[in-house]
């Protein structure tokens, strides 16, 4: 079963893809079927990852994985959230973001730094199917005073969790699979797309 994949951020495809294909799916990169970027007009994770999954199964006619995900910080009242990745601006690198997020955490004090990674994960079987797979996963850890590692993308660097006492930069894939929110949600995807 071919499924396009409607996300433009590698790091996603990255940490989806193949454990996605172990299930029998065949999974194709929306770049992959010249499928570009839509807007993200809505509110919520789970809206904007609805928009996305909508829009590449409309144009390629093939189910639809969408991943729609970011990092809520306490001190910062949940912001970056679903602005997480041009929380810099539009346009804005990994980098750029990472280091607002340090700066506008500069004056917070350790023990008031916690924050949590959300993804919502979503599956329609075609654009206008009526009852998409919605799955969640979220992942709790703390915003550090600076980068450390060189995996994952994204905030990874800056994202430290207790449990394992590295950043989340420092964690294999499959480490970081195995406790993340796209981890989590992932796993009840294939429970959902395996029982249906
Ligand atoms: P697509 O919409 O094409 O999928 P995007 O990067 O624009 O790509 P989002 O709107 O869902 O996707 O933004 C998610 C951002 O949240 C992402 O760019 C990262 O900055 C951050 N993020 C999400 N999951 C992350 C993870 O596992 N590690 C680090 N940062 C993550």
């Amino acid at each position: 079963q071919k499924v396009v994949l409607a996300t433009g951020n590698a790091g996603k495809v990255n940490e989806l893809a193949d454990l996605l294909a172990d299930r029998g799916l065949t999974i194709i990169a929306q770049t992959e079927l010249g499928v570009g970027s839509v807007e993200e007009t809505d509110l919520t994770f789970i809206e904007n990852a609805l928009i996305k999954a909508r829009h590449a199964a409309r144009i390629t006619g093939l189910p639809a994985i969408a991943d729609d995900s970011g990092l809520a910080v306490d001190a910062l009242q949940g912001a970056p959230g679903i602005y997480s990745a041009r929380y810099a601006g539009e346009g804005a690198t990994d980098g750029d973001n990472l280091a607002k997020l340090l700066e506008a955490m500069k004056t917070v004090p350790d023990g008031q730094r916690q924050a949590a990674f959300h993804c919502v994960l979503v599956y329609l079987a075609h654009a206008d199917d009526p009852t998409p797979i919605v799955c969640y996963g979220r992942w709790p850890g703390v915003i550090a005073r600076e980068p450390r590692g060189n995996g994952g993308f994204g905030y990874d660097p800056i994202f430290y969790v207790p449990e394992h006492q590295k950043s989340a930069a420092e964690m294999t894939k499959a480490e970081k699979s195995a406790v993340s929110h796209r981890g989590q949600a992932l796993k009840q995807l294939m429970e959902a797309l395996r029982n249906g």
